[in-house]
């Protein structure tokens, strides 16, 4: 879609959601790589969050907004029990003039709004240590607060998400068809994913022995998936809801170790710059597992470092495989964009691999 055309498409979006009113303000808004986000202003000058659902990633934008409907309510009502600020915990969905949680335009795209959560910012890099523990208790309270959510009635959003196995599977199958005659040129960090080949089945074959605990989990436990009050630096609340779905603990820590205890940005292109933080990663730890509330098994603390390594392993396969396909998943502002990711998360599983011992939680 052109830029006009998706402008003209969010001004057919925004007059289904009536009760926005007239619009002032609508651009585009942060750095997600998948939907099309933007922060319109009303003329009573109050602010929501409109995205375009992507949905060719989401096949069923229908079931990922009942999912998103269903978890915040139940987020909202557990806050407001306890006499918590039930406004600002979680995101708020807002409805259309016919009462539904999403909108499809005339080109079958899909639209959902959400009101803005006032006084927040969001955080690209973490810049000091209390910061990410903090990250790290709003990812696991947003665990513990769900532990009573029946995951079955959850939708699958996006199938296999987390298999790194299959993730692997699908790197195999886009190497065979080659589509750009990129592979001869990604040799080495062809033979960086074989040699892990084994490692990639570890939490699928935890799972299978039934020793890891399938949770109620986000599955983009990013830092700028968190927003922060703007004036206490303290989480406000969890964001980007489209992945929650049953998963494993160890794999939203992971992801957020992924990213926020890296030394260096997930695009960096100088690799020396590319290390995990010892000191980030240990705090994280130890903030996920208070903001879990003691619930989390032996087994799954025992595997919080391979957690860490397998979303980073996995993540690069995701990005070798987009770039290998001719990137057509994740947004790209430059042509090796999506190579360069995958470089910095494999710099970063050989960081961890060396670092191993230390990683364990003991
Ligand atoms: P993506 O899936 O593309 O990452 P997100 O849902 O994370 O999309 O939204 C992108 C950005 O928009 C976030 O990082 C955050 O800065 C901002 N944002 C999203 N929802 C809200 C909200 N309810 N209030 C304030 N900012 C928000
Ligand atoms: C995508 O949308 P965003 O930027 O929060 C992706 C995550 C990746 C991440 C890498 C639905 O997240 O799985 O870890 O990029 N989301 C989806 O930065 O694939
Ligand atoms: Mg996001």
């Amino acid at each position: 879609m052109t830029r006009a055309e998706l402008c003209a498409k969010k001004n057919e979006a925004l007059e289904a959601f009536a009760s926005v009113g007239k619009v002032e303000y609508c651009e585009p808004y942060g750095n997600g790589h998948i939907n099309d986000t933007f922060l319109v202003i009303n003329e009573s000058k109050k602010r929501y969050i409109l995205q375009r659902i992507n949905h060719q990633i989401f096949t069923r934008p229908d079931e990922i907004m009942e999912n998103i409907c269903a978890v915040t309510e139940f987020i909202r009502s557990k806050v407001a029990a306890v006499g918590g600020d039930a406004e600002r915990c979680t995101l708020s969905v807002v409805k259309t003039a016919d009462g539904e949680s999403f909108y499809k335009d005339s080109i079958g795209s899909y639209w959902r709004l959400y009101d803005f959560t006032e006084r927040t910012i969001t955080k690209e890099k973490v810049t000091n240590i209390k910061e990410f523990c903090d990250c790290a208790e709003a990812f696991g309270n947003f665990q513990q607060q769900l532990s009573e959510f029946d995951a079955s009635t959850l939708h699958e959003a996006i199938k296999d998400f987390h298999n790194t196995p299959v993730r692997f599977a699908n790197l195999m199958k886009a190497i065979k068809k080659d589509p750009l005659g990129r592979v001869a040129s990604v040799k080495p960090e062809i033979d960086f994913v074989l040699a892990r080949e084994e490692f990639c089945k570890t939490l699928e074959n935890a799972r299978i022995a039934g020793t890891l605990p399938l949770r109620v989990t986000h599955n983009d436990t990013k830092l700028n998936n968190i927003l922060f009050d703007e004036s206490t630096d303290a989480p406000v609340c969890v964001i980007d809801l489209d992945t929650i779905m049953p998963g494993y603990s160890v794999n939203d820590f992971g992801d957020s170790i992924r990213f926020g205890a890296n030394t260096a940005a997930e695009d960096e292109t100088d690799l020396s710059k590319v290390s995990l933080d010892l000191e980030l990663y240990h705090a994280y730890a130890d903030g996920f597992m208070r903001g879990c509330g003691g619930k989390l098994t032996d087994t799954e603390i025992e595997l919080l470092h391979v957690g860490a390594m397998m979303m980073t392993l996995e993540c690069g396969i995701r990005f070798l495989t987009d770039y290998i396909e001719g990137d057509t998943y994740f947004r790209i502002s430059r042509p090796s964009h999506n190579l360069d990711r995958c470089r910095t998360q494999f710099a970063l599983v050989a960081d961890m691999e060396a670092k191993l011992d230390e990683m364990k939680i003991k």
